[in-house]
């Protein structure tokens, strides 16, 4: 490997990130097609269902009338070996003829799991395996969770102030970061499948829970509305804004409330809802509703920490339902970035320490 393979495997990194709330619950992933030390094609994954990144690039390469016997592909997943809703990457890239596979990262799909590569080594490829193999991973965080445990990758945001509050004592919390924090919000609902809050910031704030961005696909709503306030409210002839796009999927102990309303299911505890999410094909969930975060703090994979600056002094802490006594005994997280977003600013952490 040298410095000319790393360039190459960034540009497929970059162009996966394209498929970003397109490809879900799949992954992303890139392919760059290199011969004599020229790009000759390259190919992302563009929307689940559709064509895999590999062959995307070589079909590229093809309209551009290269021949892509003897080249090299940069891939940033392991290119497949079964038959999904797509044929297998693999035996394609062997039929084609290709001299040399560079693959960031073995695909954690039970169905493939080296496998791919497997065969085309076989065949004779030259095939490397590991360049770029954290940020491929880093890259691909909620499909590696959820095709390995059918259970959806589980982001808690969070809006607060300096000294840690998500609201007054009167609840009142619009807004506490600024502009250019919550347009990284709407970036952070292109990458999951799922919005997630309680009924009472749908009763409060009546958002629309979608992404406003330009290149951005129609989110599933999940609302955690135990006793059907939403429904009730309903019947009284509120309209609610979050219905005017995407699906709509309660959580409540009165389902039959919801008849003629929303999708709805009589589940309330945090990890059988995040189960049922599971079975219904959503492998991420956003977490907006800071009220419900922690009692879905145990299954928390990513925390996005926004801070504005501003200082409340009492009012609604986030994470109240810990009670740690002893500063030794707390959960720590592991920080893995610190944005300045204008006035405010974003800490990126992951659970556990080290
Ligand atoms: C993708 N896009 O570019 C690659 C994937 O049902 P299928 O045929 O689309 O297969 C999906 C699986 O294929 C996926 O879980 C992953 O293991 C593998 N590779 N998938 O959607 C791609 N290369
Ligand atoms: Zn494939």
């Amino acid at each position: 490997m040298n410095s000319e393979d790393e360039k190459f495997m960034r540009l497929a990194l970059d162009l996966a990130k394209r498929g970003e709330g397109w490809v879900n619950p799949n992954p992303m992933v890139g392919a760059v097609i290199v011969k004599d030390g020229k790009i000759i094609g390259v190919g992302w994954h563009r929307r689940f269902g559709e064509k895999h990144a590999e062959v995307n690039a070589i079909e590229d390469a093809k309209r551009k009338g290269y021949d892509v016997r003897g080249a090299t592909m940069y891939v940033t997943l392991e290119p497949c070996s079964h038959w999904g809703k797509q044929p297998p990457c693999a035996d394609r890239i062997i039929k084609e003829g290709f001299k040399r596979v560079v693959v960031a990262m073995v695909d954690p799909n039970p169905l493939v799991a080296g496998k791919g590569i497997e065969k085309m080594w076989k065949a004779g490829i030259e095939v490397e395996v590991g360049l770029l193999e954290e940020e491929a991973r880093r890259l691909n965080e909620i499909f590696i969770k959820y095709v390995t445990s059918k259970m959806p990758f589980v982001s808690i945001k969070l809006a607060m102030t300096l000294d840690g509050f998500i609201a007054t004592e009167t609840s009142s919390s619009q807004w506490i970061t600024g502009e250019k924090a919550r347009q990284r919000v709407q970036e952070l609902r292109r990458g999951h499948m799922a919005i997630m809050v309680g009924a009472g910031t749908v009763l409060a704030d009546n958002p629309r829970l979608n992404c406003r961005l330009k290149n951005c696909p129609e989110k599933v709503k999940v609302i955690l509305d135990r006793s059907g306030r939403v429904a009730n409210a309903i019947r009284e002839g509120k309209k609610f804004r979050l219905f005017e796009d995407g699906r709509v999927i309660f959580f409540t102990e009165r389902p039959e409330l919801f008849e003629g309303i929303a999708e709805a299911y009589p589940i309330t505890e945090p990890g059988e809802i995040l189960r049922k999410l599971g079975e219904l094909g959503i492998d991420s969930v956003l977490i907006e509703g800071g009220r419900i975060a922690c009692g879905f703090l145990p299954f928390a994979d990513k925390f996005y920490l926004f801070y504005g600056p501003k200082l409340f002094g009492n009012g609604i802490k986030p994470f109240e339902c810990l009670k740690v006594q002893k500063a030794s005994e707390a959960p720590v997280v592991r920080i893995e970035s610190i944005e300045r977003l204008g006035e405010s600013f974003l800490v990126t952490a992951y659970p556990g320490g080290g």
